[in-house]
């Protein structure tokens, strides 16, 4: 049983690794009630707009709901028995045939972890093969290189409370205000309850971030090292350094200071001034306690691992780590990307913290899974593993809860990949993906407030989400359509899971094995007694959990000098500065820049469906300075096509100073499923850092030029609209239907009979007006109530689109349409009931 209290049920949000605590309640509307639980030690009740919305995003539009065969002639619906069947027997005659890494699973940090403990256990334990890789490798990849270079383990040392506590906070290459917003309400109020708190930000862009910043750092795009390089210089040369600490509890100073102070010209590389570099590091130094927050800014770069490793440095050096308000601070993006490292859902790593060049480790998980099967060697990181599948090396993949055809690079080299892979199974909750539209099998698992298990969040707090509402169709949990082909390819006995607190038990005891001195900082032995009233009543646990966390505790790890390298010591790494891949040229002048927007979550699977958060970026754009704009003589607000040799996206200018004249921004969540052709990862090469397999998603080689738009139209439907042979359009969310945005290179009249197409007239009223000039055209369907108004002209302004927004949204009232029309041709024209 749940906690209870009035109906109230406590959970964990469902987007990102700040895992704040929720409490959800059921409404007779379906829909959920939502406020932040103000027990939780991540947010005390604090809650950002997309938390706030999630009761919005429980409707059932789009979701997937039988598990279903998709083939040429058709779609044919399953049952459970039989797709499990289906896609055991599959991969089993693939590794007959094909041998053990002919098989992949390609998962997210979107899963729980006792989701994702199934997935690896089966394809490391029991298919042989550890060609399982998760979308944690576009994200936490080159943090997970950095830790274990320079701490031995994957280990986030610090707190949330550290940022409050820090004198200084340095937030480099993450828009915390947008992307991990209750800690950036924490950090704020920090800020305002201590004033001497500096806060910089260093970001090519200015960002919302900045509001709260001393300084914002304009870093030229992947100068990172550069900058903390010159940052451990200036260290050693005022000797601002913790000599002590240096000299007891760490290896390879020299060499790393040698590399830094061969660090030349860092004005250049960074493109800051002599008098920024030096505040900023005279600021370092002279606080005794800082914070390094960082995220994809640093991660996503083809130098990702030694732009962490140039910060850990820097920490090591002043012994700013392990201690009340210090340390650098990797933040985590997805709701469970820290448990997906902890179970170890990353293609070179074991499980558990464990490794696979360790030979007890190998021998502890194979006795403890009773598996003589274990996959004993590294598989193919993402990257990779969808060049084997292009290749053919891989026949079958299995993707759960991601979307790869929008969020991995060379979008059209993952569709000729998938498209000519014998075997594609996609778990997902909504039915059209652009990846599930490849798919040979589709399989509807539960989404959040349907699910149920455990979440990591960035300071390694584990928390429970719980089940709340009922699932739509057949959907189920991911870890029992895992465990369900496990059994029907033989594993009976080692997935004969009937709960999810089993395999959360069966998890926990592993992180003990071998490590009853903590010789691993993963260790949860504190919730290996876990009965099922303790797990379903479980309270948030930060790791390690040495006994039942009844009240809330922060411990920070990496206190006591001692770090997870055989000799127990850190590991100085060092650095030196690489310039980012892809070079600009006359044809591609201008750096591509990609990132999120506040109220959207990646593909927009669920924010999609909230018409409160679709209002604070409508549509897929593109940011550049007003000097570009100028130059490519783009103005703004108008649509601008952006390109490479890779391909084309049509998105909306938005014309700023917050951006360097040398880049753009361009926003991941539209695709084609909400837009004509929005993508970045369209134009992103799959080039990653070679030692975390992390793709360069900040930094491409693009050139800008303007569209120009003949005719527009708004089309609002009460259902998703196929707007396939239009230049360009994109999806909004509004209440009771979707708007659409759309352009085109035909004049009003051609484009209007194209989408008069689209009006679905059966059985209702259809009512249009024409302005005299034929500039114009207005059409409403109606019948009790007006499912579709569309107005096509040669432009709109904003307001219009407002107005057209609240016409749909409040006709309830039959006759309504007609007064639509007298509304819309107002200053017009003959008006012709169809
Ligand atoms: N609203 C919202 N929040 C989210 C998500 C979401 O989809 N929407 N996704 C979640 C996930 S999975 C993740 S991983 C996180 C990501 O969180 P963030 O990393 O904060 O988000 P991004 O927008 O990807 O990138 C952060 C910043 O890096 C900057 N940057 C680009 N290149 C460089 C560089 O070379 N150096 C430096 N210093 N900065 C650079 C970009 O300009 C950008 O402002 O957000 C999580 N939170
Ligand atoms: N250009 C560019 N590309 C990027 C990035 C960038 O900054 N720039 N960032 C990268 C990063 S950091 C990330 S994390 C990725 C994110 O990229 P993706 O992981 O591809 O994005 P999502 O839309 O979150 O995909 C999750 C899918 O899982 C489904 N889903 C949700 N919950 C569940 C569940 O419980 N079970 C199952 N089976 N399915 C579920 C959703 O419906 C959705 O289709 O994008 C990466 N790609
Ligand atoms: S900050 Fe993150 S975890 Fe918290 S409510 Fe917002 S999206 Fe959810
Ligand atoms: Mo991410």
């Amino acid at each position: 049983m749940a906690e209870h209290n009035e109906g109230w049920i406590k959970t964990t949000c469902a987007y990102c690794g700040v895992g704040c605590g929720i409490e959800a309640r059921p409404k007779h509307s379906g829909e959920l009630e939502i406020r932040g639980d103000k027990e939780h030690p991540s947010n005390y009740g604090k809650l950002c707009t997309k938390g706030i919305a999630l009761g919005e995003t429980v409707i059932h539009d789009g979701r997937l709901l039988s598990p279903t065969l998709k083939t040429s002639h058709g779609n044919k619906k399953l049952s459970w028995e039989a797709a499990t069947t289906m896609v055991a027997e599959k991969f089993t005659q693939t590794i007959q045939e094909y041998g053990s890494d002919s098989v992949a699973f390609y998962v997210s940090g979107q899963l729980l972890t006792e989701d994702y403990y199934v997935a690896n256990k089966l394809i490391k334990g029991f298919m042989g093969t550890a060609n399982i890789d998760s979308n944690s490798r576009l994200c936490m990849a080159s943090s997970v290189v950095g830790h274990k270079r320079a701490f031995g383990s994957d280990t986030v040392p610090v707190c949330y409370e550290d940022i409050e506590q820090a004198e200084m906070v340095v937030i480099v290459g993450s828009n915390l205000a947008w992307c991990h917003p209750v800690l950036f309400q924490r950090l704020r109020a920090a800020k305002q309850e201590n004033p001497s708190l500096k806060i910089v930000v260093i970001d090519p862009r200015k960002t919302d971030t900045c509001e709260i910043a001393n300084t914002h750092l304009p870093i030229e795009s992947g100068s990172d090292v550069a900058l903390f390089n010159g940052l451990l210089s200036h260290l050693i040369e005022l000797d601002e350094l913790d000599h002590e600490f240096i000299s007891s509890h760490t290896d390879h100073f020299d060499e790393t200071i040698k590399a830094a102070l061969a660090q030349q010209d860092i004005e250049e590389i960074t493109g800051l001034t002599s008098q920024q570099l030096i505040q900023f590091y005279s600021d370092f130094s002279s606080s005794d306690k800082v914070v390094t927050i960082y995220s994809q800014g640093v991660n996503q770069s083809s130098s990702g691992s030694d732009k962490v490793n140039s910060i850990l440095n820097c920490h090591l050096a002043t012994g700013k780590i392990g201690k009340v308000g210090c340390g650098p601070f990797s933040v985590t993006g997805q709701p469970n990307a820290m448990g997906g490292r902890e179970i170890g859902a990353l293609a070179n790593t074991l499980t558990a913290h464990m490794e696979f060049d360790n030979p007890e480790h190998l021998q502890l998980v194979s006795d403890y899974w009773q598996t003589d099967t274990l996959a004993t060697k590294p598989g193919l990181k993402a990257i990779d593993m969808f060049d084997a599948i292009d290749s053919g090396k891989i026949k079958a993949v299995w993707i759960m809860a991601t979307n790869p055809m929008v969020s991995l690079p060379n979008s059209d080299k993952i569709r000729s990949a998938l498209e000519k892979c014998p075997l594609v199974v996609v778990s997902d909750c909504i039915a059209d993906t652009e990846t599930s539209r490849l798919a040979d099998v589709v399989l509807p698992a539960q989404g959040w407030s349907e699910k149920s298990g455990t979440v990591t969040n960035s300071e390694r707090r584990i928390s429970r989400q719980r089940r709340i509402l009922p699932s739509p169709g057949e959907a189920k949990p991911d870890w029992w359509i895992i465990s369900q082909v496990a059994q029907k390819m033989g594993f009976r006995q080692a997935f004969d899971y009937i709960h999810e607190g089993e395999i959360f038990a069966e998890y926990a005891k592993l992180t003990t094995l071998g490590n009853d001195n903590f010789e691993r900082d993963l260790n949860l032995i504190g919730l290996t007694q876990l009965d099922d009233k303790g797990y379903s009543q479980l309270k948030p646990q930060q790791w390690p959990v040495t006994e039942l966390q009844d009240k809330v505790i922060n411990q920070r790890l990496l206190s006591n000098g001692l770090f997870y390298t055989p000799n127990k010591r850190a590991r100085f790494v060092p650095v030196s500065y690489q310039a980012a891949l892809a070079k600009t040229d006359d044809t591609h002048p201008l750096i591509l820049n990609s990132g999120r927007v506040r109220d959207h979550w990646h593909t927009m699977s669920r924010t999609g469906l909230s018409p409160k958060l679709a209002e604070h970026t409508c549509e897929p754009f593109v940011q550049l300075h007003a000097d570009t704009a100028t130059k490519y003589h783009i103005l703004d607000g108008q649509l601008a096509k952006v390109s490479n040799q890779q391909g084309e996206a049509l998105v909306r200018a938005k014309v700023t100073s917050d951006i360097a004249p040398s880049q753009l921004f361009m926003p991941i969540h539209w695709n084609e499923t909400t837009s004509k052709n929005s993508k970045p990862c369209t134009l992103i090469a799959n080039t990653t850092d070679k030692l975390s397999g992390q793709p360069e998603f900040k930094h491409s080689a693009v050139a800008i030029s303007a569209f120009t738009t003949v005719s527009c139209a708004v089309f609002i439907s009460n259902g998703t609209v196929a707007l396939d042979n239009i230049d360009y359009w994109a999806r909004q969310k509004v209440a009771g239907g979707y708007l659409y945005r759309i352009e085109s290179t035909l004049p009003v009249s051609e484009l209007a009979t194209i989408l008069k197409e689209h009006l679905k007239v059966d059985g209702q009223r259809l009512i249009s007006a024409e302005s005299h000039n034929g500039k114009a055209q207005w059409l409403v369907l109606d019948n009790k109530k007006t499912t579709q108004l569309l107005s096509v002209q040669k432009g709109f302004e904003e307001e219009e689109i407002t107005t057209l927004i609240e016409l749909y949204v409040q006709s309830d009232e039959p006759a309504n349409a007609s007064n639509i029309i007298q509304t819309l041709a107002s200053d017009s024209h003959s008006l012709t009931p169809a």
